[in-house]
């Protein structure tokens, strides 16, 4: 199934004639659909009935026998001219290669239709190491499958779309401080649920506040609405994209759909859900979900996606699959690459900058940890980013930020991934005194200052930070020692 806007998107290959040696019918109709219109193809048969069959199509079919060099010859067969030849299994292939060679042939694929076929053709590299072999299951194999993977996600998508239709309004909620994904997988839920601003409300408990994420809202026209816990009643159906039910912690009265990458968590009781934790991004999943059901996707909600899918794997380099690089390539036609420059531009701001430079002044670098402590920056988001910031200097394979936000002791983990797993860090020493949690090359650990001094008995910045530092070499010193 070719999707029809892949239009813009076709690479501009000249077209090459081919031509097909085939025994049976059904080859010759796959390689014309398959080939045609990029390559001209034209079939060589040895049988008259077979080529009766083509009558009345427009596919140049001649009759001629395959093994003989003057059959190729007349053809016009030369070195640049692909020939592809179905191995049947009876009539002498090791003839017609002679013959295809003779002529001047050298670009030949060998089409096996079975598994002893290839193993013959196999055979035949030591006298033809030019023949290329292919067979049908390879042909048609990744697509087939990416097929049934599609009608599987069709039937579900069809099953949510039809249980959401009968709301008058829908809420899709995201966690606080809404991220790209987070709000990119609002948007293209709301495509998929066929609704408007007005009938599927995007929203979150606590508004967006880094300034890239902000950028985003006001350059995509974005209007993610900040949600009361008492106006949740006020909707008929719930949705949650890029987040679980047990982050609200009892606050939702029902939960209809949820739609996720993040590590599952049990223990919910979501009519519908689609989870998938090897996924580097929600909105890889909702791309899934639109191109299932066959829906447009606006350019505004394609830039969004896009933009969600970069962000939440650093442009691939963190926790990606085959499924995000699919789904990024079938958005980018669609995106307006400029506007994610320009939202991509808005991560350095001058109050940044204060803070990277403070966490440098003050950090600890041991064994290759970066640790330092922020003090009490304004918002949040300092943290994450001094973190993501200094995982990129040479030396440094983790990160360990923390800093003071409204009595809260919050801790970000970066690493590069192939040491101990970061989420296990955070769980190890702070789950017992707050919420902490994440994935293996990035965790988050929200602590009340209160509990965290209770714990470790320190308050003053520089202690915090030693603290911190050897709570994190002993962590990595007992994984070396199992
Ligand atoms: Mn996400």
């Amino acid at each position: 199934m070719a999707p029809k806007r892949w239009g813009r998107w076709v690479y501009n290959c000249r077209i090459v004639r081919c031509l097909a040696v085939c025994h049976t019918e059904p080859v010759v109709r796959l390689l014309e659909a398959v080939l045609s219109p990029s390559a001209e193809l034209a079939v060589l048969v040895e049988s008259r009935a077979l080529a009766r069959k083509f009558e009345s199509s427009e596919l140049p079919v001649s009759v001629d026998e395959a093994d003989r060099v003057d059959s190729y010859v007349k053809i016009g067969v030369h070195p640049m001219m692909p020939v592809l030849i179905e191995d049947n299994g009876r009539t002498g292939l090791r003839k017609i290669l002679a013959a295809v060679r003779s002529a001047g042939g050298a670009l030949i694929y060998v089409l096996g239709t079975s598994v002893a076929d290839v193993l013959k053709a196999e055979s035949l590299r030591a006298d033809y190491p030019e023949v290329t072999t292919i067979t049908l299951a390879e042909l048609a194999g990744s697509s087939l499958l990416t097929e049934l993977g599609r009608s599987v996600t069709r039937q579900r998508v069809q099953q949510y779309q039809r249980y959401m239709d009968d709301a008058d309004r829908v809420l899709i909620l995201t966690h606080n401080d809404p991220d790209p994904d987070a709000m990119a997988s609002g948007l293209a839920l709301r495509t998929v649920l066929r609704r408007t601003r007005q009938t599927a409300v995007i929203g979150c408990l606590a508004p967006v506040t880094r300034p890239e994420n902000l950028r985003m809202v006001k350059l995509l026209d974005l209007k993610i609405e900040t949600i009361a816990p008492d106006q949740l009643k006020h909707f008929d159906k719930i949705a949650l994209v890029d987040v679980q039910p047990h982050y609200f912690q009892g606050l939702l009265p029902h939960v209809d759909l949820v739609i996720d990458h993040h590590p599952e968590q049990s223990g919910h009781n979501a009519v519908f859900q689609d989870i998938r934790p090897g996924y580097g991004s929600t909105a890889t999943i909702l791309t899934e979900h639109l191109r299932a059901v066959d829906m447009d996707i606006s350019e505004r909600t394609a830039t969004a996606m896009l933009y969600a899918i970069k962000s939440d794997t650093l442009f691939f380099n963190r926790h990606a699959n085959r499924a995000d690089i699919e789904a990024f390539s079938y958005l980018y036609p669609l995106a307006d690459a400029s506007a994610i420059r320009k939202m991509e531009g808005a991560e350095i701001t001058a109050e940044r900058l204060d803070y990277l430079i403070k966490a440098w002044q003050h950090g600890r670098m041991m064994d290759h940890v970066f640790c330092s402590f922020l003090g009490e920056p304004p918002r949040e988001d300092f943290i994450p980013y001094v973190a993501d910031f200094y995982l990129q200097l040479e030396e440094v394979q983790w990160t360990v930020i923390s800093g003071v936000v409204n009595d809260q002791f919050v801790v970000s983990v970066r690493n590069l991934g192939y040491t101990k797993n970061a989420g296990d860090f955070v769980r190890r020493w702070f789950n017992d005194t707050g919420s902490a949690g994440g994935h293996r090359t990035m965790a988050k650990a929200v602590v009340p200052l209160e509990a965290f001094q209770a714990k470790f008995g320190t308050c003053e910045g520089s202690r915090i930070n030693q603290r911190m530092l050897e709570l994190v070499l002993e962590f990595l010193h007992e994984a070396k020692e199992k």
